[in-house]
C-alpha cells in the first residue's frame, strides 16, 4: 500500500515538474504607458495567450520603455534579445519606405480607411518584415493625427522655424515641408521636452496628448485627421519557430482578437480624448481653410514621395487600396 501511495505522489512530482519545465516565459517590451489602451490591449492579449495555452506561454508586458526604449524594440526582437515587443514601425522607414505606409498624409484618415489600407498592405508588410527575421502577429491604430501648438494658426506657414517634436520620418519631412524645426523624441520623453522649450509643437493623436498631459505646456489642437498610424506586434522568426504548432496557433487566435478589440477601442477613445483636452482648457478646433489646403498639399508631395521611394511594392499596396 505505501509502496503504491509513494509511486503515486512521485507519478505527481513528475508531473508538475513537466508542466513547470514547459513553461515558457516571454518579456514583452513597449513603448506607451501603462494606463495607454495599447498596452492594456496587449496585457489581455497577453492573459488570452497564457489562458489559452494552460499556462505553457506566458507573456510579460514591460509598458514605457521601461525594458527597452522605444527606438530599440524592434531591434531587440530582431536580434533575439527579446522573443516579442510591440513597436510603431513607421519610424523604421529608413530601413525599409514600405514601414511608412500608414504614415502618408491624407492616404488614410478615418478608421474605415486605416482598415483598408491595413488590409492592403499587411501581406507586403509581412514580406519586409519576414525579409527581417520578424513575424507580424497583430497590428492597432492610433487615433486620427492632429496638430498641437502653442499659438493659433492660420496657415501651415505659422509654423516657420517653431520647434516641432517628430516620432519618425514622415512627421520630420512634415516639419521640414512647413518650414518647422523637427526634433525626434519619442512619446515617453515628449512631456520632458515640452516642459523644456526642446519642442513647442507637434503632431499626434488625442491619445498622447492625453497621455502627456500637454495642456500643461500647449494651447491648441487642430484636428487636421492627417492620418492613423499603428503599433505592430512583431515576434523573433527563431522564438516563433521554437514553440509548438498548438502554442502558435493560441498565438494567432489572440492576436486576431487583439487587433480586433484593439481598433474597436482606439476608435471608442478617439473623441473621449477630444474632450479630454478640451476639458483641460485647450482650444480643440478643425483647421481653418488656409491651413486645411496648405496640409492637403502637403499630403500630395508626401504621397509621391512615398511612391517614388517605395516603387512597386508601394504602388502594389495602394493599387489593393484604392480597389484597383
Ligand atoms: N502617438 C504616438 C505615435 C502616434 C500617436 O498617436 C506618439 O506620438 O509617439
Amino acid at each position: 500500500m505505501r509502496g503504491l501511495s509513494s509511486l503515486v505522489a512521485g507519478a505527481c512530482v513528475l508531473v508538475v515538474a513537466g508542466v513547470a519545465m514547459a513553461a515558457e516565459k516571454w518579456d514583452m517590451p513597449t513603448a506607451y504607458p501603462d494606463g495607454n489602451y495599447h498596452t492594456q490591449n496587449a496585457r489581455r492579449f497577453a492573459e488570452c495567450v497564457k489562458t489559452g495555452t494552460g499556462g505553457e506561454l506566458e507573456i510579460v508586458v514591460h509598458s514605457g520603455g521601461s525594458l527597452f526604449k522605444g527606438n530599440d524594440i524592434k531591434r531587440a526582437v530582431q536580434t533575439g534579445q527579446v522573443p516579442i515587443g510591440e513597436r510603431l514601425l513607421s519610424a523604421h522607414e529608413n530601413e525599409n519606405p514600405i514601414f511608412g505606409f500608414d504614415a502618408v498624409p491624407f492616404l488614410a484618415t478615418s478608421y474605415e480607411q486605416s482598415e483598408k489600407l491595413w488590409q492592403a498592405a499587411r501581406p507586403v508588410l509581412e514580406d519586409v518584415l519576414a525579409e527581417q527575421n520578424l513575424v507580424l502577429l497583430y497590428s492597432v491604430p492610433w487615433p486620427p493625427q492632429g496638430l498641437y501648438t502653442k499659438k493659433p494658426l492660420t496657415s501651415a506657414a505659422d509654423m516657420k522655424g517653431v520647434k516641432f517634436r517628430a516620432y519618425n520620418a514622415a512627421t520630420a519631412r512634415l516639419a521640414e515641408l512647413m518650414g518647422a524645426q523637427p526634433v525626434q523624441i519619442e512619446a515617453a520623453e515628449l512631456a520632458q521636452a515640452l516642459a523644456t522649450g526642446v519642442a513647442e509643437s507637434f503632431i499626434s493623436s488625442g491619445s498622447t496628448g492625453y497621455d502627456t498631459k500637454v495642456w500643461e505646456h500647449l494651447t491648441h489642437f487642430y484636428d487636421v485627421q492627417a492620418w492613423l498610424p499603428r503599433n505592430s506586434v512583431i515576434v523573433n522568426r527563431q522564438a516563433w519557430e521554437g514553440l509548438g504548432e498548438p502554442v502558435r496557433n493560441v498565438l494567432r487566435a489572440c492576436a486576431g482578437m487583439a487587433e480586433l478589440s484593439g481598433t474597436k477601442w482606439s476608435e471608442a477613445l478617439a473623441n473621449w480624448y477630444l474632450q479630454q483636452l478640451a476639458a483641460h482648457g485647450m482650444k480643440v478646433q478643425p483647421p481653418g481653410e488656409q491651413l486645411a489646403a496648405d496640409f492637403r498639399k502637403i499630403g500630395e508631395t508626401m504621397t509621391a514621395e512615398w511612391l517614388a521611394k517605395t516603387g512597386e511594392r508601394g504602388r502594389r499596396i495602394l493599387d489593393r487600396y484604392r480597389g484597383g
